[in-house]
C-alpha cells in the first residue's frame, strides 16, 4: 500500500473542513499535523514524486519517456514500473568502486536483480559503465577495450542497451567496434532503441553548434543531453535547436533534470538561500531546501515531498516539454538514501544497493572547466 502524504494531507483538510475530524475553528492550519516526519516514507515519497512528474509531463506530450538514473530497488512497487518507459543503471559492470575498476560481482548480480523487475515490465533497460581510469579522456588501449567489450557483451546478454563512457558525461564517446548504426528507418517508437549515449556537458574544444551537430549525427537511437548548453537559464537551448537535433539524429533525445537535490547554478536558484556558501541555507531560504552535499559544492539536498521543490521541478519540466524534449533522464532518484532526515528513518534498514555508494563523490559535477563559447 502506497502512502503519498501530500495527498494524505489534501484529504485530511477537506475531511477537516467539514468538521469530520472534530477540528474546530483555525483547522487550516492544523493538517500538517497529520503526518509527522517520522511517518513519512521517504522510498514511497519519491515514488509519489516520479508518478506525478510522468502524470503531469504526459498531459503535454502523451508519448513522453520517464527514465530515472539508478534507484532500481523502486522497482519493488509495481504502480512505479508500469509509469515508466526505462531505466538507466549507472556502474553496473565497471565504475562502482572506482573508475576503470571492475564492478563487485556481487553487485552486479544485485543490480540485474532489481532491473529483471523492469524487463518484465517490457521496459528500457539502458546501462552506463565507466570502463575508463580517466574521468575526461577516454582512451583505448587494449585492456580498456577489453573492459568495454565485456560490459557491452553482458548489457546486451541480458537484453539490456549498454553504453560506455566518462564519468565526467563530457565527451561523445564512440566505442570502437560498437559503433552506431544509421537510424533508419527512423526510430518513433520507444521500443526499437538499441543504442544510446549520453553528453551532459561540451567538450573543452566544442562551441555550442559543433556541441549539437555531433550529437544530431552521431546515429545513435537515443541520446541524452542537458537542457541547456552551460547549464544557465541564459544558455538554454531554443526550440529550433532541439527539433534541429531530433530532425538530424531521428532518434529520440532527452532531458537531463536533477530531481532530487537543488544546484545553485540553475534558473530557480536564489542567491540570498546562501549568499555566504557555507553549504548551510541561510534564513529566508525555502524549508524544503537542506544543507550542501559536502562532495559536491553547489549541491543541495531538498526535502524533495515539499510542494515547494516539487513545483519548481514541474516548471523545470514545462520548460523541457516547451523545448520539444521526447522525454527525461531523472537524476537523484535515490536522493531518498542520501537524504539526511532520511538517515534516521533508514538507520535499522538493511541498505539499499546504492547506500553509501562508493563512486558518488565522482559524480557528474558541472561545471568543472572553461568551455568554449
Ligand atoms: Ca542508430
Ligand atoms: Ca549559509
Amino acid at each position: 500500500m502506497k502512502f503519498c502524504a501530500t495527498i494524505a494531507l489534501t484529504t485530511i483538510f477537506v475531511l477537516s473542513s467539514y468538521g469530520l475530524l472534530g477540528f474546530q475553528g483555525d483547522f487550516a492550519i492544523q493538517p500538517a499535523r497529520a503526518v509527522t516526519q517520522e511517518e513519512i516514507d521517504y522510498r514511497e515519497e519519491m515514488v509519489c514524486f516520479v508518478e506525478a512528474i510522468a502524470a503531469r509531463a504526459r498531459m503535454t506530450n502523451p508519448q513522453f519517456g520517464i527514465f530515472p538514473q539508478n534507484a532500481s530497488e523502486l522497482g519493488t512497487y509495481p504502480s512505479y514500473i508500469a509509469m515508466l518507459t526505462g531505466i538507466a543503471q549507472e556502474d553496473i559492470y565497471y565504475g562502482y568502486i572506482r573508475d576503470g575498476r571492475a564492478t563487485l560481482w556481487r553487485i552486479t548480480q544485485e543490480l540485474e536483480d532489481n532491473l529483471e523487475r523492469f524487463k518484465a515490465g517490457d521496459k528500457l533497460v539502458l546501462t552506463l559503465d565507466y570502463p575508463f581510469r580517466s574521468r575526461n579522456v577516454p582512451r583505448f588501449d587494449q585492456a580498456t577495450r577489453k573492459k568495454i567489450d565485456r560490459a557491452y557483451q553482458r548489457s546486451s546478454t541480458k537484453g539490456y542497451v549498454p553504453y560506455a563512457t566518462v564519468r565526467n558525461l563530457n565527451y561523445l564517446v564512440i566505442n570502437p567496434a560498437h559503433e552506431p548504426h544509421p537510424n533508419e528507418p527512423p526510430i518513433i517508437n520507444w521500443d526499437q532503441v538499441k543504442e544510446w549515449a549520453i553528453q551532459l556537458q561540451p567538450s573543452w574544444d566544442q562551441s555550442r553548434p559543433s556541441f549539437l551537430n555531433t550529437l544530431g549525427e552521431s546515429q545513435f537511437d537515443l541520446v541524452v543531453l542537458d537542457y541547456s548548453f552551460d547549464g544557465s537559464e541564459a544558455m538554454e537551448f531554443t526550440p529550433e535547436e532541439i527539433t534541429s537535433l531530433k530532425n538530424s539524429l531521428r532518434g529520440k533525445v532527452l532531458a537531463y533534470l536533477s530531481i532530487g537535490e537543488a544546484e545553485d547554478y540553475r534558473w530557480y536558484w536564489r542567491e540570498e538561500w546562501d549568499a555566504n556558501h557555507d553549504g548551510q541555507p541561510d534564513p529566508g531560504a525555502p524549508e524544503w531546501l537542506d544543507e550542501g552535499n559536502p562532495d559536491w559544492p553547489g549541491n543541495y539536498k531538498v526535502r524533495y515531498w515539499y510542494a515547494g521543490w516539487q513545483d519548481i521541478i514541474f516548471a523545470y519540466l514545462d520548460r523541457i516539454l516547451a523545448q520539444g524534449f521526447d522525454g527525461g533522464y531523472l537524476d537523484l532518484v535515490d536522493a531518498y538514501s542520501i537524504t539526511r532526515v532520511n538517515e534516521r528513518h533508514f538507520k535499522d534498514m538493511p541498505a539499499p544497493p546504492n547506500r553509501a555508494y562508493p563512486a558518488r563523490n565522482l559524480r557528474y559535477a558541472r561545471p568543472s572547466y572553461e568551455i568554449a563559447s
